[in-house]
């Protein structure tokens, strides 16, 4: 009896199941972020869902499951991981996850150290998904194949793991190729055909994000359209406000012809535009890359910083959590053309990451490139 009541309630669950999944929107492109669109050069890249269609269903994950997640951030303290929390505890409390969403991360000194450990020693506190953005490069791998064999799925966002040695798939918030073109492109629209010198200012020399980027710039760099870009070096603030700000000063002393300084980083960018205003810069050097609109706008406006892009970091917590949800209750098997619907976001397909021989991952998007036009809507 009892069993044949239990077999009726599987049916009845599964129907329901099957029901919803039907009518769920099957779109592969993810709906727009908030944010307003670009409206001056350059125009924004598209970075649009994969576009084959894998033959199978989308798996819309059971709610009201019981595990612990912890969304881990290269460190606590920068306010675009504050907003993909925001997004992971709307998906959590969406799917009504009777487990523990923990958000914890290392100090920025000790952040390589401390996210190695918090991965070390989910296992053992319960946690079934570790949702990591990196920033130990490969060193992070031993730790995080140790936890996949302990039974901790280890999904990234915003920065992967290099190898994806040790990660199930990667939550890509833009396609990291054309990163590199967004950035080249903002620095000839600000420097104009006769371009100039300029300088990066990145994060940590071990975030694996960052690196990309400007690995992909780089290649982009070598086209003829950017022949009078002249990159004359690296920099690295490691993400702290101070850092990045001394580093942009001594940019200016070291090259006295430098016109622009291109932070892929909000930390980086935010610092470097404050650096220049406060020494009376602006007019030489301007300020470009990767930043948050609220904590740009005044730069924007001043023009110090015409232009940078970014994309939402609320969204990109969202549609991690709801992918980790997935795997962890082992509804997904974070395989290659698996699709899965993610809420108010849509479906999406794990593919093969063309930016990483090894890796998989999940394209988000789209950029915003923001100018004053933009920034304060
Ligand atoms: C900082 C972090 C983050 C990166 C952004 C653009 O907030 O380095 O990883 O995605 O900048």
């Amino acid at each position: 009896m009892q069993a044949t009541k239990r077999h009726l309630f599987f049916a009845v669950t599964l129907i329901i199941a099957l029901l919803l999944a039907a009518c769920t929107p099957q779109s592969q492109t993810p709906a727009p972020t908030s944010a307003p669109a670009p409206t001056s050069a350059p125009a924004p890249t598209s970075a649009p869902a994969p576009t084959t269609a894998p033959t199978g269903g989308v798996v819309s994950a059971t709610p009201g499951l019981d595990i612990n997640m912890i969304l881990l951030p290269k460190f606590l303290g920068i306010a675009v991981f504050d907003q993909a929390y925001e997004g992971a505890k709307e998906a959590h409390a969406e799917l009504g996850n009777k487990g523990n969403l923990i958000f914890t991360g290392p100090t920025a000194e000790n952040s390589v150290a401390g996210q190695i450990e918090t991965l070390t020693n989910a296992a053992t506190q319960g946690v079934k998904a570790v949702m990591l953005s990196n920033n130990a490069g490969d060193q992070i791998a031993a730790a995080a194949q140790a936890a996949q064999a302990a039974g901790v799925k280890v999904v990234t966002w915003d920065s992967p793991i290099p190898s994806a040695q040790g990660e199930s798939v990667f939550v890509a918030q833009v396609d990291f190729n054309e990163t590199g073109r967004v950035m080249a492109d903002m620095a000839l629209s600000i420097l104009g055909p006769q371009g100039g010198e300029f300088a990066i200012l990145s994060a940590s020399p071990d975030a694996a994000n960052q690196n990309a980027w400007i690995a992909s710039m780089k290649q982009v760099l070598a086209e003829p359209k950017y022949a009078n870009l002249k990159l004359v070096d690296t920099v690295y603030g490691n993400d702290q406000s101070e850092e990045s700000y001394n580093q942009a000063l001594a940019l200016v002393d070291k090259y006295p012809n430098l016109k622009l300084i291109m932070a892929p980083t909000t930390v980086g960018i935010a610092a470097a535009a404050k650096a220049m205003t406060d020494e009376g810069l602006c007019d030489k050097v301007k300020v470009s890359g990767l930043g948050l609109p609220s904590e740009m706008a005044s730069y924007t406006l001043s023009g110090c910083a015409p232009q940078f892009a970014l994309w939402s970091f609320k969204d990109l917590g969202y549609l991690t959590y709801y992918l980790a949800y997935g795997l962890a209750t082992g509804q997904l098997q974070g395989v290659e053309g698996e699709r899965f619907n993610a809420g108010r976001m849509g479906s999406y397909t794990i593919e093969k990451d063309p930016t990483r021989p090894n890796g998989l991952r999940v394209l988000m998007g789209p950029f915003t490139v923001y100018t004053a036009e933009n920034v304060n809507k």
